[in-house]
């Protein structure tokens, strides 16, 4: 079994996301999507998320492409998820193009094109305008 890991806030889960999750899960037989913690968007992202941690698993696992969803508390974790979740391939997309190449002794890196013109961040401001 080929198993594919990817890391992720997905708040306001949109489909540029699952474009992304489908994709991860078509290079391999089983996904698991490391999801950031609300502590960890927040101190270490400084990103404030819409929804907590526990509403975007339950998203997520209601996802087909999804087969296990676990926390990513630090950056630094990936070196031992990669050993610990025993990932064949490690997938992001490719605004983080380059960032993880230190996990190629461990796995294969995928970086895929990102779905343009969608974000959290552009949902949040269009949304924003709205009375
Ligand atoms: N993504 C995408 N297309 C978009 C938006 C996002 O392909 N229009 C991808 C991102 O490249 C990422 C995944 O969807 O691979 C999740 O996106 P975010 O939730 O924004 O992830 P991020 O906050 O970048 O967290 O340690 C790594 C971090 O946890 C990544």
């Amino acid at each position: 079994m080929k198993r594919v890991i990817t890391y992720g806030t997905y708040d306001l889960l949109h489909y540029g996301h699952i474009n992304l999750l489908r994709r991860a899960r078509e290079l391999g037989d089983y996904l698991i999507v490391v999801l950031s913690t609300d502590e960890f968007n927040w101190n270490m992202k400084g990103k404030k998320c819409y929804f907590s941690y526990e509403k975007r698993k339950q998203m997520l696992e209601a996802i087909r492409y999804v087969d296990l969803v676990v926390p990513e508390e630090n950056w630094e974790q990936k070196n031992t998820d990669v050993v610990k979740y025993q990932a064949d391939v490690f997938v992001m997309g490719d605004d983080w193009k380059g960032k993880f190449d230190f996990l190629k002794d461990k796995c294969e890196v995928v970086y895929l094109p990102r779905t343009p013109e969608i974000s959290t961040t552009e949902i949040k401001a269009s949304l924003g305008g709205l009375k």
